[in-house]
């Protein structure tokens, strides 16, 4: 993930004044930046393939103890749902709530919480880093994914698995729903979880409830909270803003934010 980010207008300006030496040096700030890569015909799948040929595909993000639990975990992005139905289930500690999973699946289903809650659930402790520069520790608790996508089972040219959120966020185009998406390697890894308990209590709706992503090798806002729907694709080309999430087409952040 660069950090440091030069954006397109400013790379324009930069190059204009005769610094296109600094693309000919191979800058880091230049080269990392997600627009570079697009525009020098690569994609994310550059530092994706890197991170893999180095840390190899099941690599498990850090654990920890639960002395090291954060006794504060910040919330972030936004911390409610502005939306009546989402409440109504709210309203009766999300008993009833139904998580439709749909797509490039061969048996489309919605899963009720009680179906959830019955797979074997993964505990973890483990750090969020959000890109903002903070960190906390928390105990996540919930079913892998990976049961989910077996229970509906992959059609053959499934390769990207979107979650669609409940909340929005306002923009000069209008308001937009948040939404993410992880790759197929992510979405069977053993970290990867629906959550729907944190530090052992429920999921608090400031922090996604009732269920939220955690894919523990990657950055706090590829970790979708307030999961409405998820849904099987082969490119995420036609959805929202083409980039595979709400800070990758908003903000140009990168679609594989690994750690
Ligand atoms: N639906 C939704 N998911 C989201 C966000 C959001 O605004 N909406 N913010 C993201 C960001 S940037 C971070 S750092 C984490 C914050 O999770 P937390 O509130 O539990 O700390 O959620 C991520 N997932
Ligand atoms: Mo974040």
């Amino acid at each position: 993930m660069s950090r440091l980010r030069l954006d397109r207008r400013r790379f324009l300006a930069l190059s204009g004044a005769g610094a296109a030496g600094l693309l000919l040096s191979g800058c880091d700030a230049v080269s990392r930046a997600p627009w570079f890569r697009d525009l020098a015909g690569q994609t994310d799948k550059l530092t994706q393939a890197a991170q893999r040929l180095v840390l190899g595909p099941q690599t498990l993000a850090r654990e920890f103890p639960e002395s090291a639990i954060s006794s504060y975990f910040r919330a972030n992005g936004n911390t409610d749902v502005a939306n009546g139905i989402y409440h109504q289930f709210a309203r009766t500690e999300f008993v009833d709530y139904p998580l439709p999973v749909e797509g490039l699946v061969s048996r489309p289903k919605s899963f009720t919480m009680a179906e959830l809650k019955a797979y074997p659930q993964r505990t973890q402790i483990t750090r969020h880093d959000c890109v903002e520069g903070w960190s906390c520790i928390g105990k996540w608790t919930g079913p892998a994914l990976a049961h989910v996508l077996n229970e509906v089972g992959l059609q053959p040219n499934a390769r990207y698995v979107v979650f669609h959120c409940w909340d929005t966020f306002a923009t000069f185009s209008g308001s937009v729903p948040y939404y993410e998406s992880i790759d197929l390697e992510d979405a069977f890894h053993p970290q990867t979880i629906l959550a729907h308990e944190m530090n052992g209590a429920p999921l608090t709706i400031p922090h996604g409830a009732p269920l939220r992503l955690r894919v523990e090798r990657q950055l706090g806002y590829k970790h979708a909270k307030f999961v409405r729907s998820i849904e099987v694709v082969e490119s995420f080309d036609q959805i929202h803003g083409g980039q595979g999430g709400y800070y990758e087409d908003i903000n140009g952040y990168e679609w594989y934010a690994g750690i």
